[in-house]
């Protein structure tokens, strides 16, 4: 087993990964930015490294710095959390050139899924289900147009380098495909500095339901069930829910197999998430595979008992997976709540000092968080600075324990989307699990000044 661990991240992750080192008697470094010299996560490592100035291309996503923290602490890991260079197959290579274990996927996993159209193609080779689409790049609108004729409108164009929703384009007609093609490619030039996109049938309000697995370097590969994430506005997502309220026990079973399939044709290792798009019919269609620990993993792990990150860090140390899956069982309801600092009407970032902070406990509850009293909200960073995750025994109480813990949430100093979370917890067919990314439509973005909720949440 690794002796210490470098995280190479900030906020609640890095947080969350300090305390599975903790419980495996894992020695771990904080590595820092200027703007976060004060922060819990530096508190609470071993040691601590800082890594540079606040903006995230000189300190989080600055690899020579992170490795040679790695380096001087003489760590045997890294675990990455989310976002910055989670998903960085050059980290992981970096990791490798120098012995240091990076806690994920292979490089070469890393980079086929990367590549979204290369990745749906590996996948629906390897079994899972796909919308019908171009089998690669669009190389010219001629062949584009004659793509989508024979799919038929609405098309989406994405980017291949994409994923989260960046230089996509819906197009609904002929005539309107060549100028969306241009602007995907010139979008995802100048966000991936790769301008290659492919085509897929759209699908008009669809769910949002992902499966998460573990693979082990052993040959060995779980799912532990989905989570339903389609409450989100602008690709960020707000509520997220393990069992989804449409998944039958038998669905599960056979889309949990599938992916499991396919994951092992691709001899997956770590943890991994295969995102699916399913229509009102209840077919599921591929979209795309996350290659990290996703922000919304705590549900997994209180439907499902088991320490994700703990596992991420078992399997990169080479141990075998310590349960079957006949042996991995769903129990209750799990309910997350994103806390953003932000304005709950019109979503503009809140950064600032926190004068007070309290979420109520009690049964059923869990609070994943940097934040507490007179801490900063930095700007440059990520808006989110808590998670509220809830179980109940089923979906009816845990949606109560989740109000209630809202209810009785305090954040003064910033404004933050609680207010927004209870308008969403209200909702009829929220309570009636009629959930779809076309959901937070209903809260139309309201003009500056228009709301009484405009205090501090
Ligand atoms: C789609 C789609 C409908 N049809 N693909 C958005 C994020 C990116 N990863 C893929 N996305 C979508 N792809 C087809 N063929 C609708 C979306 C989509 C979406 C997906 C998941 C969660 C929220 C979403 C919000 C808008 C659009």
């Amino acid at each position: 087993m690794f002796k210490k661990i470098l995280i190479a991240n900030r906020g609640e992750i890095a947080l969350r990964v300090i305390i599975a080192c903790r419980e495996l008697g894992i020695k771990t470094v904080a590595v820092y930015s200027e703007a976060d010299e004060n922060s819990l996560h530096v508190r609470f490592a071993d040691e601590d490294v800082c890594i540079g100035p606040a903006r995230s291309a000189d300190s989080y996503l600055n690899v020579p710095a992170i490795i040679s923290a790695a380096e001087i602490t003489g760590a045997d890991a890294i675990h990455p959390g989310y976002g910055f260079l989670s998903e960085s197959a050059y980290l992981a290579e970096v990791c490798e050139a120098c012995h240091i274990r990076f806690i994920g996927p292979d490089p070469n996993v890393i980079k086929l899924m990367g590549d979204k159209s290369r990745a749906r193609r590996a996948m629906k080779k390897a079994g899972l289900p796909m919308l019908p689409g171009s089998d690669g790049p669009i190389d010219g609108e001629e062949k584009a147009l004659k793509i989508a004729k024979e799919i038929g409108y609405p098309v989406i164009v994405k980017a291949v380098a994409g994923g989260g929703g960046r230089g996509m384009r819906v197009v609904r007609s002929a005539s309107e495909l060549g100028n969306a093609l241009r602007t995907a490619q010139r979008e995802a030039e100048a966000a991936f500095g790769n301008g290659s996109v492919y085509i897929e049938k759209y699908l008009e309000n669809p769910r949002h339901i992902e499966f998460q697995i573990l693979g082990d370097h052993h040959g060995n590969v779980v799912h532990l069930g989905e989570r339903e994430c389609s409450i989100q506005r602008r690709h960020q997502k707000l509520v997220e829910e393990s069992p989804s309220p449409a998944l039958t026990d038998k669905v599960r079973r056979k889309m949990g197999s599938l992916v499991v399939d396919a994951a092992r044709a691709v001899q997956y290792t770590n943890a991994g998430t295969f995102e699916f798009l399913m229509d009102g019919e209840g077919k599921f269609y591929f979209m795309e595979a996350n290659t990290r620990l996703q922000v919304e993993h705590p549900v997994t792990e209180w439907v499902t008992g088991i320490d994700i990150v703990k596992e991420q860090i078992r399997i990169a140390a080479g141990e075998r997976l310590s349960f079957k899956q006949s042996e991995v069982t769903f129990s209750g309801h799990s309910i997350e709540c994103r806390i953003n600092a932000e304005d709950p009407d019109t979503f503009a970032p809140s950064p600032g000092v926190i004068h007070a902070f309290s979420v109520p406990g009690g049964p059923g509850v869990r609070v994943d968080t940097f934040a507490h009293a007179e801490c900063t909200v930095s700007p440059y960073y990520d808006s989110m600075i808590a998670k509220i995750i809830v179980h109940g025994r089923d979906r009816a109480e845990a949606i109560a324990r989740m109000r209630r813990t809202l209810e009785m949430t305090v954040v003064e100093g910033i404004k933050t989307s609680v207010p927004l979370h209870l308008r969403i917890l209200a909702e009829k067919d929220f309570a009636a699990g009629k959930l779809s990314t076309g959901f937070m439509d209903r809260f139309a973005t309201a003009p500056k000044g228009s709301s009484v909720s405009e205090k501090t949440a």
